[in-house]
């Protein structure tokens, strides 16, 4: 069986989790608290030398690391990746911005506000990371204000990568009222067959 190193507030483990539902693929998830380094042990830097979850385990022993690379080696073959060479790449081009424009600023404050203490943010860090969050946003509704999904017209493991951190942007107390197009599609990717919250724990 797949297994799942995972931690249920984590956006970036919950892609795998949501992608994992869809295929109606069972998997076995082992929980680590990433507020309390149990990523940083021997045992787990053993596993993945970079100390972060998501990490997927595949039966033959395999490991691979980073939340998007999962969704690409997961999605071959099914609904989730087009067929079409170029609307692959446009699946890719979508997953490398939420990597570099969406999560280290949208996901970060959601961490700093929703898992640490708020009392120790900086405001001027703070600042920065809406104010490029918010600039990610204006790029996604520019896409999603004029179509149902991020790539051609179905959704794909690009929806499901932005999907994460911008379903939970409150968290990071950043305000999606300015963004009807990002609204719309957050309630469509919501109605997908298989759909399941983030803070689902029930898999096998
Ligand atoms: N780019 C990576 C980011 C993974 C990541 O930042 N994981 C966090 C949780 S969201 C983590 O494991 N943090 C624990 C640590 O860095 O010690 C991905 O997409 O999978």
């Amino acid at each position: 069986m797949l297994v799942l190193h995972d931690n249920l507030g984590s956006g970036n483990a919950y892609k795998v989790r949501l992608l994992l539902a869809h295929l109606g693929q069972p998997f076995q998830r082992i929980e680590y608290d990433v507020t309390k380094a149990e990523t940083r042990t021997a045992e787990f830097l053993a596993l993945n030398p970079d100390g972060r979850i998501p990490l997927l385990q595949i039966p033959d022993g395999r490991v691979l690391a980073q939340s998007n690379a999962i969704l690409f080696y997961l999605a071959q073959d099914s609904r989730y990746l087009p067929n079409d060479n170029f609307a692959q790449a446009e699946v890719l081009q979508w997953m490398f911005f939420e990597q570099y424009s969406h999560e280290p600023n949208i996901a970060v404050a959601r961490y700093w506000l929703h898992f640490l203490d708020p009392s120790q943010v900086q405001q001027a860090s703070l600042e920065e990371k809406w104010q490029k969050g918010y600039q990610a946003l204006d790029v996604m509704e520019k896409r999603l204000g004029a179509a149902d999904f991020l790539v051609g017209d179905d959704y794909s493991i690009a929806d499901i990568a932005l999907y994460a951190y911008t379903h939970v942007a409150d968290e990071a107390e950043m305000d999606l009222g300015p963004y009807p197009g990002i609204r719309r599609w957050l309630d469509r990717v919501a109605e997908q067959p298989g759909h399941v919250l983030i803070t689902q724990d029930d898999f096998t």
